[in-house]
């Protein structure tokens, strides 16, 4: 029967009504993959409050009722200088104290997708609503504050600095502003920190700090009292807080530029003049800019199932009593929504809390660790279509060289320069030296260039510092009687003796020298230098298969296979370096394999995460998918021991434990690698899918030489793929084990 032509034109609207209608429910349902929600208020920094952030600053939200905490971090609020580590400072805390007591109907939530964080209650029979956002266009931390009844708002506003600097309360200002002075990082051991302060001791540089909160309200009256801006009557109370430091990434200049004051008020003056619909506006588009490139979905997860509080969840999926599928999105989402928090251009980089820290002496400083780490951190950035996060790694390195050339022309007599293990803002380095970790930072540089293929980074960044590095190691490397080069008394991460020949030192060098190579061919210099590079790597001491089948972390054949230490530094070859794959070098994957194995499935929380990388590139998904049930395990508070206690809090940060956003990351990049590799000069489609995700779909991920790869599958195999690329180009795919030459598409249109 015809449709009659009204009907034809009522069909899509009814259609559009019924599909807005089911996205509004879904969207006060929350979606399991991309929300956090909690019916109880945070009591715990660690474990509970949520992360907001926009690269310079970050704040940890309690979402209490009455009173509400938001404590927050500023990225350059450091201690230390050219020497000494140092360490990340906890800024401050915003206080609002509400005149109404506790309420009902309690419901805080996170939004990754919007970077939206929102509590909402009801007290009194008013129904309170509050909005919480880091802004990266407008610098700036917003606060809002509303109620369903005019006039409901009453009460104060404090602000706090952990450092004791000076309180000035204006009108609708509070600023607190000091200096850094006299501060240090106490490295004694609890017994003698206990029994006695810490001496004073006196860095070379002292940074000056400021934060400011402005208060803006809508009906009723602010006045100042005791140190605080009460609030009398409004109809809602919105609040911007910005914070920074003197520090200029310029050590030419002194790392210092001029007092933060007048930038934070002008950007408050900026932030304020416009309305609060169109900061957030302004704000969401940012975020979903880049959160929205990428979409994971492993199939449909129970509605009772995700319906839940996040944290009950969590105790679900721990205990076995759920297939929670979202769960495992949820937490590779967290990842993204991390990494755009904590780094973005003109910041520095996400250090091992990201930009959130309580604490002035936060564990390990709170700082760069270069001897797993910091790299970590950065797995993510391309492969999850994050690009833009990692320019503040590369601009720090970047920042640090000269300091480190002088000191390691200092201790080993050498051009180039290295790091020992701890590293901080000004190029400060302490602990141990380890001295192949500055090769394993340019095994990250170099791959932001292979899949970005940005040949101006490329020249001017990668390229020098990769150079300045294999320096350091062609006048170190040592020549054995038959003219094998190892790495002199070098150190096996955290692990064992001081020796020459440490498979990590030389798994790096090998890296190094080889990208370096390849980055030397891609800009066409150096001829002379490159070739010398490829000759000194055909001579260096390659991995070595021992007397248990294992590959051995040392020159001298002595693995034990009780061992499980968590760092897994001998295989570093097979991820994130290629010099071992299953395809090329079958072998000594194998021997990957049985080291990966005794080392076992239970372990801190990022050597949990780069044992779901390594088994990946090992291609056995369903042991990596094994160790994301262990990284998935909820951890408590009381947990304290780092060596086996890994897991997530209730609020998802990875437990190390303490609180380490390293596995955070890692789990990110853990995920990409089981779905998509492109390291070994092919993309490979579902490389290591386990059997717990028989069906799914990802979409917006990246593949190096600038290809985006969505993928679709059915029962274990590739049922739909694209890549796209600016510019077609042929690619070699692998798809359901089968090698293939497409040529890439132009991109979806929306996609990246
Ligand atoms: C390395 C690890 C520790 C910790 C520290 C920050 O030293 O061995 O477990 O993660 O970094």
């Amino acid at each position: 029967m015809p449709i009659p032509p009204t009907t034809r034109l009522r069909l899509p609207t009814l259609l559009a009504v019924a599909v807005a209608v089911a996205v509004a429910a879904l969207a006060r349902a929350g979606d399991p993959t991309t929300q956090l929600w909690y019916d109880k208020p945070a009591a715990n920094w660690e474990t509970e409050a949520l992360p907001i952030g926009n690269g310079h600053l970050g704040a940890m939200c309690f979402g209490g009722m009455q009173h509400e905490r938001i404590q927050f971090n500023e990225g350059s609020l450091w201690i230390g200088d050219e020497n000494d580590t140092g360490a990340f400072q906890a800024f401050g805390d915003v206080h609002v104290t509400m005149d109404h007591a506790d309420g009902t109907q309690y419901r805080r939530e996170l939004d990754l997708r919007s970077g939206v964080h929102s509590v909402s209650y009801e007290s009194g029979g008013v129904q309170y609503q509050r909005e919480y956002f880091a802004s990266y266009p407008a610098r700036a931390v917003v606060l809002r504050f509303t109620a369903d009844r005019p006039g409901a708002l009453t009460g104060t506003i404090a602000m706090t600095d952990t450092h004791g600097g000076k309180l000035t309360v204006e009108s609708n200002r509070l600023t607190v502003s000091g200096s850094l002075e006299r501060l240090t990082y106490d490295t004694r051991p609890k017994k003698a920190k206990d029994k006695a302060p810490a001496p004073e001791a006196r860095y070379a540089l002292a940074l000056q700090y400021e934060a400011q909160l402005v208060v803006r309200h809508d009906g009723g009256s602010l006045a100042v009292a005791d140190g605080k801006i009460a609030f009398n009557g409004a109809n809602s109370l919105t609040l911007y807080l910005d914070a920074g430091t003197d520090f200029l990434q310029d050590r030419d200049k002194g790392w210092r530029g001029s007092h933060p004051h007048r930038a934070i008020t002008d950007r408050l003056a900026a932030a304020t003049n416009r309305s609060y619909e169109k900061i957030r506006g302004e704000h969401v588009q940012d975020v979903q800019g880049l959160f929205d490139r990428v979409a994971l979905d492993l199939g449909p997860t129970e509605r009772a199932v995700a319906e839940l509080p996040t944290d009950r969840r969590l105790l679900n999926y721990g205990n076995g009593a759920a297939n929670d599928r979202a769960l495992e999105v949820l937490l590779f989402n967290y990842g993204r929504y991390l990494l755009i928090g904590s780094s973005r251009t003109g910041t520095l980089p996400a250090n091992l809390q990201g930009k959130w820290n309580q604490s002035n002496q936060p564990p390990w400083r709170s700082d760069y660790h270069t001897d797993i780490n910091v790299q970590m951190n950065y797995w993510p950035a391309d492969v999850a279509n994050l690009s833009e996060c990692f320019s503040p790694y590369a601009e720090w390195l970047n920042s640090i060289r000269e300091v480190r050339k002088a000191a390691t022309r200092q201790e080993f007599q050498a051009r180039g320069w290295t790091m020992r293990a701890e590293n901080g803002i000004f190029g400060g380095s302490t602990w141990q030296w380890v001295e192949s970790g500055s090769a394993w930072c340019m095994q990250n540089l170099w791959d932001h260039y292979a899949f970005t293929g940005d040949k101006a980074y490329l020249r001017t960044r990668a390229y020098p510092m990769m150079k300045e590095v294999c320096e350091f190691w062609l006048d170190r490397l040592k020549a054995l009687p038959d003219g094998t080069l190892v790495a002199p008394n070098g150190y096996s991460p955290e692990h064992g003796p001081r020796e020459d020949g440490v498979s990590h030192d030389q798994q790096l060098v090998w890296d190094l020298f080889n990208s370096t190579v390849e980055a030397a061919d891609t800009l066409g210099v150096d001829r002379a230098f490159r070739d010398d590079l490829a000759a000194q790597r055909d001579r260096l001491l390659g991995p070595k298969i021992g007397k248990w089948g294992q590959l051995q972390e040392w020159m001298v054949d002595r693995d034990d296979p009780k061992d499980n230490h968590r760092h897994l530094s001998h295989l570093v070859a097979v991820h994130p370096g290629r010099q071992i794959t299953p395809r090329t070098t079958p072998e000594l994957a194998a021997a990957a394999a049985v080291s990966l194995n005794a080392r076992g499935d239970r372990s801190t929380g990022w050597s949990t995460a780069w044992k779901i990388n390594l088994w990946a590139r090992l291609h056995d998904g369903d042991r990596a998918y094994k160790l994301i049930g262990n990284l998935l395990h909820p951890v408590g508070e009381t947990q304290v021991n780092f060596s086996t206690g890994g897991g997530v809090y209730s609020n998802l940060f990875d437990a190390h434990p303490p609180f380490q956003i390293d596995g955070n990351f890692g789990y990110t990049a853990g995920v990409c690698e089981m779905l998509l590799q492109s390291h070994a000069g092919e993309i490979e489609l579902l490389p290591a899918l386990p059997r717990g995700w028989p069906t799914g779909k990802v979409t917006g991920l990246r593949a190096r030489s600038g290809f985006t790869v969505d993928i679709e599958w059915r029962e274990g195999k590739v049922t739909r793929y694209r890549v796209s690329s600016a510019q077609p180009h042929k690619v070699k795919v692998r798809v359901n084990g089968a090698l293939t030459t497409v040529t890439s598409e132009k991109p979806a249109p929306g996609g990246s």
